[in-house]
């Protein structure tokens, strides 16, 4: 694989407003310092990144119309919550506007918020590093999360599953089917592995 990153910074930098796109090179060199520590690959883990959040900044509308016009389901939660579709929508934008064709990193960028049951050491990383890069401030635990997830993968991102449950519990916000199962496949991975 061959990214042309600086091409990939000038055009989301385009795409998105001042403070997505800080926030994604806080992503995109996070996910870098975890592939070092885990040994994934560092150029995937940068381009996954930096593309996560590709589609973030397009209008519920428009993230909406990418789905249905390609064949991608929308689940009803998805589409009372249509910021969701952000993963989705960004998936195909990262493929068909910036070029991926790794699989891998397109599942990275398509799993990042809600997580999925087995996901790859790629995709854990993207998922843990959009939620401890050194832009964000606001969640719990975050000092605790940040030292786990330079330890054991897995002990962060159950963390972070548990904390987000019970963040849109509190907010009373309806939880995506996928986010509940990620939660219970990596509770019942923990438990067996003791
Ligand atoms: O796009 P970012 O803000 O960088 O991060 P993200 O894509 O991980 O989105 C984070 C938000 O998504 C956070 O406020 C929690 C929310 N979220 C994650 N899973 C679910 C969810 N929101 C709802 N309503 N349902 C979910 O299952
Ligand atoms: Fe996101
Ligand atoms: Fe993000």
């Amino acid at each position: 694989m061959k990214a042309d990153f600086k091409k990939v910074r000038k055009q989301l930098e385009k795409d998105l407003d001042a403070k997505r796109f800080e926030h994604t090179l806080g992503v995109a060199y996070t996910a870098s310092a975890l592939a070092m520590r885990y040994q994934e690959d560092l150029e995937k883990a940068h381009l996954a990144g930096l593309l996560h959040d590709c589609a973030k900044c397009l209008s519920n509308e428009k993230k909406l119309a990418i789905c249905e016009k390609h064949h991608i389901p929308i689940t009803p939660i998805e589409r009372k919550n249509p910021f969701l579709l952000h993963a989705k929508a960004g998936c195909h934008v990262a493929k068909k506007q910036y070029h991926v064709q790794d699989q891998d990193v397109l599942n990275a960028i398509l799993n990042h918020t809600t997580g999925r049951p087995g996901m790859s050491q790629l995709e854990k990383i993207i998922y843990i590093a959009d939620y401890i890069e050194p832009g964000r401030k606001q969640a719990p635990n975050l000092t605790l999360i940040r030292q786990l997830a330079f330890q054991d993968l897995d002990d962060a991102l159950l963390t972070i599953l548990r904390d987000t449950l019970e963040y849109l519990k509190n907010i009373d916000s309806p939880v995506d089917l996928l986010t509940q199962q990620t939660y219970d496949y990596y509770f019942k991975n923990k438990n067996l592995s003791k």
